[in-house]
């Protein structure tokens, strides 16, 4: 399929998808927001596809936000609707039956900043700069960004981000816990396409669910989500990739994995 404002590139078991709008920095407005959201709906479930990387068109931005020109246009009703378009967008790729690696290749503002953060993996070019500015527009974070900050940094430096708009460089970004990796701008795509590479390697069901306990246990106290955790271990040994993994393992071979 082909979209507007998304682009989507497919290498082996990797999806390369970009949001491409870099006249506007790739801010999000509603079209952008259901391309985005059924780009990943249709990755979700081909059966090719193990691992989807997330980026931003040009070398300027990830995503510079909410489209600002295009808010104005809203009423409060529409307002909450776009609120929680983002909100349902955002949580379909947290919850996507596949990891997603954002790629943050510059500004990762407001929307584009709760973007990342629903992604599960965060990797940052040299020249990324981080930070929920909605506060310098009369508005807060409202794709999520209050509840996503607060659990992956400490709610203290959450609340400094939320209330103050600074920016924060890559490696303050690394330094506060909000990315994985800081790596050379023109590194970027390279480095996570190889970490894609390897997650790609190993068995999908057991990375699906590995995404689902560490998810849905975050909800749960720690007894229920070690019993969810044993649920979900136990669904592992109902897979043909289970047997051989175990298997190759004994034979001193290469797994062979095939998702099921
Ligand atoms: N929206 C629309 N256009 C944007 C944009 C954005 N977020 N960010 C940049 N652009 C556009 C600029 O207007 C400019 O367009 P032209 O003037 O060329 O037509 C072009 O991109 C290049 O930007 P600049 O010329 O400004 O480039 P600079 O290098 O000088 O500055 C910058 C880069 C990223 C520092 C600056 O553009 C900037 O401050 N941009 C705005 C960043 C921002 O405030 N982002 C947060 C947006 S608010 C909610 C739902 C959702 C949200 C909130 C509430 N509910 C309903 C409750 C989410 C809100 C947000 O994300």
């Amino acid at each position: 399929m082909v979209w507007k404002n998304i682009l989507v590139e497919t290498e082996d078991n990797l999806a390369l998808v970009i949001i491409n709008r870099p006249k506007l920095l790739n801010a999000l407005d509603t079209e952008t927001l259901g391309e985005l959201d059924e780009a990943m709906t249709e990755l979700a479930v081909n059966p090719a596809i193990r691992v989807i990387i997330l980026t931003g068109a040009g070398d300027k931005a990830f995503v510079a936000g909410a489209d600002i020109k295009f808010m104005q246009s809203l009423d409060p009703l529409q307002a909450r609707d776009f609120a929680r378009h983002g909100q349902q967008v955002f949580s379909r790729i947290e919850n996507l039956p596949k990891p997603v690696i954002a790629a943050v290749n510059g500004f990762a503002l407001g929307g584009g900043c709760e973007l990342a953060m629903a992604c599960d993996i965060r990797v940052a070019s040299e020249n990324a700069k981080f930070g929920q500015p909605e506060v310098n527009l009369g508005l807060m974070a409202g794709f999520g960004g209050t509840q996503r900050l607060t659990r992956l940094v400490n709610p203290g430096i959450a609340k400094e981000i939320l209330f103050t708009a600074d920016q924060y460089d890559a490696q303050a970004a690394l330094r506060i816990g909000l990315v994985n990796h800081v790596v050379p701008s023109g590194e970027l795509i390279d480095f996570c396409k190889k970490m894609a590479g390897r997650i790609a390697a190993k068995g999908p069901v057991a990375v699906r669910l590995s995404k689902e306990a560490v998810n849905e246990g975050l909800e749960m106290d720690m007894e229920k989500a070690f019993i969810h955790e044993a649920d979900l271990f136990a669904l592992t040994f109902t897979t043909a990739d289970h047997a051989e993994g175990i298997e190759a393992f004994l034979n001193k071979r290469k797994p062979a994995f095939k998702g099921n």
